[in-house]
């Protein structure tokens, strides 16, 4: 955890702030995001003026702005400055973000399952998809996978991939899965979170095949980003025409940030679904408990609650997220698919369950999409006794929500 400690050493010569607040992780120590009243361009450019040795982008068309460093400006400087302008609603650190699986203990299994194999595996029997399939596939849908990126050329996903992406990590339009072979974070593993983003966008098109995927690269190899890729990635996908946007990561800090990125996503029509965590205890993880959000844990595929999936009341919807099948890319596993566990994996079951409801009912907002998919679910207290009323609505049906 090299990485982390590093990052901590960071936070705490900060100094400041102090109380029992838990430490705030960094995610990029030389940005700070900052939330105006409503977008203006004029004040942005006015603080950017009052500050100096700083870069000031607004995120999409939000009141969200980005605020890099120079290396010579201090961010508590710069934070406390903020504290204290009147033009400034919100001002916090670019915190970090992290997939749920990036602990090598998390990593997935290699195997020589065929690619054909992911749609009709038997842990995905629950979800009657063949029945649900005459009823909707999803078509003319667009869900963003906000992730590590994606591999297009995969063959469980090639024709499925809208233009128009983006990658926040690399900061250009070329938003593929990609990895750097080295061991950033410093636990051992390398690249663990490699496939990551293509593994989730195959389970949206096992739900959902005639739906298009919007690739949204805001998490690194390793599985890390922050709060100001998110937020951006949101927003892109909102602006992009996104229906529903798959959020399979964990923002410890509940940044205001991200919160303010799926308003303005609801705004615009899109329903974000997010991964509760694989903490196995009662905290979900943000922003799967964020009210605005369907956050989804996991089920095996007899609807028991695996150790890992974290459960709630905030928890909204469980999903088959046990020894699941899905696409990496093939330079990572020849056969193209791996077993992999955690409730990000859930999360894109869920999503493609929304994207086959709208298709097939484009009016529906999103919160008529979300308390429709609830709705229908079925409960799985039965299964899991001990955990009643901490694992939501229970089972996704995309059947009944067609119904
Ligand atoms: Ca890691
Ligand atoms: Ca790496
Ligand atoms: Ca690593």
């Amino acid at each position: 955890m090299r990485f982390a400690i590093l990052l901590l050493a960071l936070v705490c010569a900060c100094g400041g702030g102090g109380g029992d607040a838990p430490p705030a992780v960094v995610g990029d120590p030389q940005q700070v995001m900052v939330l105006l009243e409503e977008a203006d361009d004029d004040e942005a450019e006015d603080i950017r003026k009052d500050f100096g040795g700083v870069t000031v982008e607004q995120i999409g068309s939000s009141a969200i702005y980005l605020l890099t460093l120079d290396a010579s400006v201090r961010i508590e400087d710069v934070l406390d400055e903020l504290d204290n302008d009147a033009r400034v609603l919100v001002s916090e650190p670019d915190y970090s973000a992290e997939s749920p699986e990036g602990d090598p203990a998390d990593i997935p299994v290699l195997g020589g399952d065929v690619v054909a194999s992911i749609p009709v595996q038997p842990e995905l029997d629950a979800l009657m998809l063949p029945a649900a399939h005459a009823i909707s596939t999803g078509a003319g849908v667009v869900v963003a996978v906000v992730d590590t990126g994606i591999d297009p050329a995969h063959p469980a996903i090639v024709g499925h991939v809208m233009a128009g992406g983006y990658d926040f990590i690399g900061r250009d339009f070329d938003p593929r899965d990609q990895r750097n072979l080295r061991d950033d974070d410093g636990d051992g593993a390398i690249d663990e979170q490699y496939g990551h983003g293509t593994f989730v966008a195959s389970l949206v098109l096992a739900v959902a095949p005639d739906a298009m995927i919007l690739p949204v690269r805001v998490l690194d190899a390793e599985g890390f980003g922050t709060s100001s890729t998110v937020a951006a990635g949101i927003i892109w996908a909102a602006d992009a025409g996104a229906d529903v946007i798959n959020l399979s990561a964990d923002l410890p800090d509940a940044p205001e940030m991200v919160r303010e990125a799926i308003r303005y996503a609801r705004d615009r029509g899109a329903l974000v679904v997010a991964a509760a965590g694989n903490a196995g205890g009662t905290d979900i993880a943000f922003p799967a408990r964020f009210s605005d959000v369907l956050g989804v844990t996991s089920v095996d595929a007899t609807g028991v609650r695996p150790a890992f999936a974290s459960v709630g009341s905030a928890v909204s919807l469980v999903a088959p997220g046990v020894s699941i099948l899905g696409a990496v890319p093939m330079d990572l596993s020849p056969s193209g698919t791996v077993r992999w566990s955690g409730t990000s994996f859930s999360t894109p079951l869920v999503a493609g369950a929304a994207a086959l409801v709208r298709a097939a009912n484009p009016g529906l907002s999103p919160e008529a999409l979300r308390q429709r998919l609830r709705a229908t679910a079925t409960s799985v207290d039965p299964m899991n006794p001990a955990l009643a009323g901490q694992l939501g609505s229970g089972l996704v049906q995309p059947l009944a929500a067609l119904q």
